[in-house]
This record gives structure tokens, sequence and C-alpha cells, in this order.
């Protein structure tokens, strides 16, 4: 299971809208195959591993239940019990409707033997993308915060170019990779003219680059605009985004997704429902200070990657998170530490919502 967990961590941004699913295949202590859902979610990971090998009386390791229903790709439930597998440890339930449960009936209804929950924190960890889309209709989303230790992420003048270091840059492009998008607010789009791709690593699949920009209000000459038809670039728009800017965007290659508006800016539940349904399960948001505050004040932050320089700026610096209108405690989003570590001379830490 451990490997079939190794396996689909390494698929993660590369499978959406579908999970990312680990199998290997063991017989009398032998590894047949082993495989992970193929990028862009299929063909799912039992028949990529079952592509590799006879897996008659073996034990099939996947991280997922197998999915029960016949979809482009066959059942892989069925397709397990085709091949003869004797055995099938699951590490947690597929809650997609068509499976739910559906997908060990039929396993066991084929005489296969079924174990489940086998690490089974580790594999709701590594498909918490798409068990967050399918339970709550919304991507998992990752915050990433990079800051002096004072939480500072620009001097007083505006200068933030760098605060922290190579090293840990060069983990927030492996993290960005691991996300099915890269997500900021127009005034980081607006401040940075930012790429938002994985860059210097060798990998071939980008993730989607989202912006919430109410008015639309995007530099039409940047980055992104210059780029969007290389690499995908969403935009979430308010109603006021007017007709030329969306005429230019959509020519320039851009997708534009119409959200509500709440108190005067894009609803973060109705910007992250639409990503959803677009399929998105793992949203990594690089800020600003301003969506960071939104998303977190509405509770729609699951984990935050922190990056802290040893450098202090001060009060007048600018602050890495905007007003949150928090009076209380216990009105603050509460987060546990799960990691923590030295990259080069800052520190990276990752928490997960409690
Ligand atoms: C598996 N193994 O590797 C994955 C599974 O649209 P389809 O037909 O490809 O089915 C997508 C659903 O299959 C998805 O919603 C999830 O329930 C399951 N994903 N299942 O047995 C896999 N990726
Ligand atoms: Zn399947």
């Amino acid at each position: 299971m451990a490997l079939a967990l190794s396996l689909a961590r390494q698929g993660l941004g590369r499978t959406w809208p579908n999970p990312s699913v680990g199998c290997v295949l063991v017989r009398d202590g032998r590894i047949l195959a082993r495989a992970r859902t193929a990028d862009g979610g299929r063909p799912h990971a039992e028949v990529g591993a079952l592509a590799g090998a006879d897996a008659s009386g073996a034990t099939a390791y996947v991280t997922l239940e197998p999915c029960a229903h016949v979809g482009e790709t066959p059942a892989c439930a069925d397709e397990l019990a085709k091949a003869g597998v004797a055995r099938v440890v699951i590490g947690c339930g597929d809650p997609d409707p068509r499976t739910a449960g559906a997908g060990i009936a039929k396993l066991m209804a084929a005489g296969i033997e079924v174990e489940t929950g086998v690490m089974e924190a580790e594999a709701r960890d590594v498909t918490a993308g798409f068990l967050t889309r399918v339970t709550e209709g919304r991507p998992f989303v990752t915050l990433k915060l990079a800051s002096s230790v004072d939480g500072r992420i620009a001097t007083a003048t505006g200068e933030s170019q760098w605060i922290t270091g190579p090293a840990a840059r060069r983990m927030v492009h492996l993290m960005r990779a691991s996300h099915d998008a890269v997500m900021v607010g127009a005034g980081t789009a607006r401040a940075d003219d930012p790429s938002l791709t994985v860059r210097g690593l060798g990998i071939d699949r980008q993730p989607v680059r989202v912006v919430l920009s109410r008015r639309l209000d995007v530099p039409r000459d940047g980055t992104l605009a210059r780029t969007a038809r290389e690499v995908p670039v969403w935009i979430l728009v308010g109603p006021e985004a007017d007709k030329a800017a969306r005429a230019h965007w959509t020519d320039a290659g851009a997708t534009l997704i119409d959200c509500e508006i709440d108190h005067g800016q894009i609803s973060p539940e109705s910007a992250l429902a639409a990503l959803g349904a677009q399929g998105l399960t793992r949203v990594f948001c690089e800020g600003g200070g301003a969506l960071a505050a939104t998303l977190l004040a509405a509770g729609l932050v699951d984990q935050l990657v922190t990056f802290t320089a040893g450098l202090a700026l001060g009060a007048e610096g600018l602050p890495m998170i905007g007003a949150m209108g928090v009076d209380r405690l216990a009105e603050a989003p509460r987060y546990a530490l799960t990691e923590t570590r030295a990259i080069g001379p800052d520190a990276m830490q990752i928490w997960r919502r409690t």
C-alpha cells in the first residue's frame, strides 16, 4: 500500500477531474505490476496495472475503492474480477455516487477477499482533492504564504523580490506541479505580472492558471494574456466585467467564468464551486493578501504552506493577509502543524485545517 500511495502521489496535479490512484499487483511476495491513474484521468490505475501482468490469484493494493461504473473505461471492480484477482486491499472508499460501496460489493459478489481501510489516513490525504470535490463540490485549497519572520511580504515602498531564497521558490514550483491549478487575485496579477507556470523542473504538464477579477481589470498586454494559448488561463469575473475586456480575453484564448458577487467582491464560495464544476480537485492559491483573507475568513482553506525568511521588515511592511474581520479567536480558522522543514536559509511549514 505504501508503494501504491507513492505512485498515487506522483500523479497529483495530472489526473483531474479524476483522483490520482495507485495500484500494485502482488503474488507470492513479488510485485507483478504497478500503475497510477494516467494523465488526464484515464485509464484508471487498476486497468493500467492489469495490462502489465497475468494477475490470477494475485492481491491488488489500491489506494481508492475500485470504481463500479462502466464509463469510457470499464469498471475496475469488474476488470479485477475478470483477471482472477484473489484479494483486493483498499486504502479508502470512493464517495462518487456511482461507486460509494458498490465497487466493494461487486468485488465481494465475485468471490474476491476484500480488506478496507489500510493506511486509510494516508490514502485520504493523497485523495483529498477528489474527496473534497465530491463531498463539498469544491476543490481542496492550499494557500501558500511567503513572508519575513514578522509576516510581511514587501517593504513600505513595495520591494518584495526576493524575501525567500531560491530553494524555497523552487519548492513552490514543485508544489504548483502537484496541484491542478494555481490561483491568484487580480491585485497580484496586476502588481507582479506573474507567469504562474512551473519552471525549471522538466515538468510537461502545467496547472491551469486561475485569476479572480471582478471587473476583469488584468493588464491585457501582460504575461498571462500573451501566453493564454500555451497554458490555460481561466478568469473568474463578476457581472460588471465589460464587453470589450471579455472579448479581448476570449480572443487571447482565456476562459471566462461568471461568478456571484457578495459584499462587493467575487463570492469565494461561488468561485470555488465554479472551479469544482470544471473538474478541478486541487487548487494552489498564491495570494495576494486580499484573496488570502477572503478564503481564510470563509473557512475555505484546507491547507497552509508557509515559507518564512529570516529577516524582519517592521510594522510598515505590507502584511501577508488582508483584513479578515476577526474579532474573537474562536472566529479564526485554526490549523495544526503537520510538517516543518528547513529549505535553504528559510523555514517551510505545512498546516492542516483542524
Ligand atoms: C478507479 N481507479 O484510477 C480512478 C478512479 O469518468 P471515468 O469513467 O474515468 O470515472 C471517473 C471516476 O472513477 C471518478 O469519479 C472516481 O470515482 C473514479 N476514479 N477509480 O477505480 C482509478 N481514477
Ligand atoms: Zn476505475
